[in-house]
């Protein structure tokens, strides 16, 4: 598929905002709005989005308006161990290709999502491993292959890499995981200097969930990392996801957490936010939740280390929550018409004020 920007021109422009704003729109969109990318840009920082690789071959809207609205693209799929190898020695790359391809069309940066994770792990490692036909001396090369074959596909084309994903518990103890059990800890190490060896210009980094404040688990990451890149191993970023939900309440010291990594001269970004609440809707907590991404978003922008914030999903229509948290929903900055939330127009008044200084 050929994707086109079709947002170039004022006049094709204003045909798509009367098209958006036909829709049940929370806050109508208006063609002379500035998008969340040409304000980000102005504030100097990326915003992203996790793209669904279906949603974008199928729905216009969709395609239109990752497009317009961000300008740094994250496959919330495409580029896992499952998708890329379903059997072994067997690749798949067409999705990741397409979404690579649609993020150069659109002069969008990528994020790549992820090499080394305990999840979406195709069946026949899994099996291999349990089963014991794959051992330990063997799973290591597998694994450096596939950080190898991956990350040099794409040499040049992504800007970040998540390289593990989600190793420690909430304890701060290293995540019991097949890699753990089978390589030790010195995989992530490896992980590291396989994919720097691959792209040596891509900014490598850790990411998970639940790290956004200081607390145990993201201790652990500070620890790790000063740990790692004391012994020279090619770490440069802290990703935290920021997956909330506004009955848990806000985060404590994100602004803290943010400045020990950057005292570190670690890069980092807010990569998977996204803000749930139990549903149904209601104004209190819409506002509540719209409060939470322009925290986040407040913090980055106070971080001089911060150089991206990404939410996972921007509509409604395709976010992973419902399926996974019963109940609990609504947790993007659009609803599933594409009408704007409160909580884009937070992310809208946060970029806008740009950079604290
Ligand atoms: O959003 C993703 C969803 O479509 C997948 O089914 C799921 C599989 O585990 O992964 C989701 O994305 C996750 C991301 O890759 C890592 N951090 C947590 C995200 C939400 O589960």
């Amino acid at each position: 598929m050929k994707y086109t920007n079709r947002f170039r021109t004022p006049v094709l422009a204003l045909v798509a905002g009367a098209l958006l704003s036909t829709a049940v729109a929370v806050q109508p969109a208006s063609a002379h709005d500035p998008s969340l990318r040409r304000l980000a840009d102005r504030a100097g920082v990326r915003i992203g989005t996790a793209v669904d690789m279906n949603a974008l071959a199928e729905d216009r809207r969709y395609r239109g308006t990752t497009a317009r609205e961000f300008d740094s693209v994250t496959a919330e799929n495409v580029m896992k161990w499952e998708s890329v190898e379903p059997q072994r020695g067997v690749y798949d790359w067409k999705p990741a290709d397409d979404l690579v391809r649609y993020a150069r069309a659109h002069g969008q940066v990528v994020r790549g999502h992820t090499l080394v994770w305990h999840s979406q792990l195709p069946g026949w490692l899994t099996s291999g491993v349990a089963d014991g036909s794959i051992g330990s001396a063997e799973l290591r090369g597998i694994l450096r292959n596939h950080i190898t074959t991956e990350v040099k596909r794409y040499k040049g084309k992504i800007q970040q890499w998540d390289v593990v994903n989600e190793v420690f518990e909430e304890d701060g103890s290293l995540r019991n995981s097949i890699w753990l059990q089978e390589l030790g800890p010195s995989y992530i190490a490896d992980a590291f200097r396989w994919a720097h060896a691959a792209d040596p210009k891509a900014k490598l980094f850790l990411n998970d969930y639940n790290v956004e404040g200081v607390n145990a688990k993201s201790t652990a990451y500070y620890e790790l990392a000063k740990r790692l890149r004391a012994e020279g191993v090619p770490v440069q970023g802290f990703g935290i996801q920021g997956h909330l939900a506004i009955q848990y309440g806000f985060p404590e010291q994100v602004a803290e957490n943010l400045a020990r990594f950057g005292a570190l001269g670690m890069r980092t970004a807010f990569t998977e936010v996204d803000v749930r609440m139990i549903l149904p809707v209601d104004a209190t907590k819409s506002a509540t939740q719209a409060s939470y991404f322009r925290k986040l978003l407040d913090a980055c922008l106070g971080a001089r280390s911060c150089t991206s914030f990404t939410v996972w999903g921007y509509t409604d229509r395709y976010s992973w929550v419902p399926g996974v948290f019963g109940g609990q929903g609504a947790a993007t900055p659009m609803d599933e018409e594409y009408g704007r939330k409160p909580a884009y127009g937070a992310l809208r008044a946060g970029l806008a004020d740009g950079r604290r200084k």
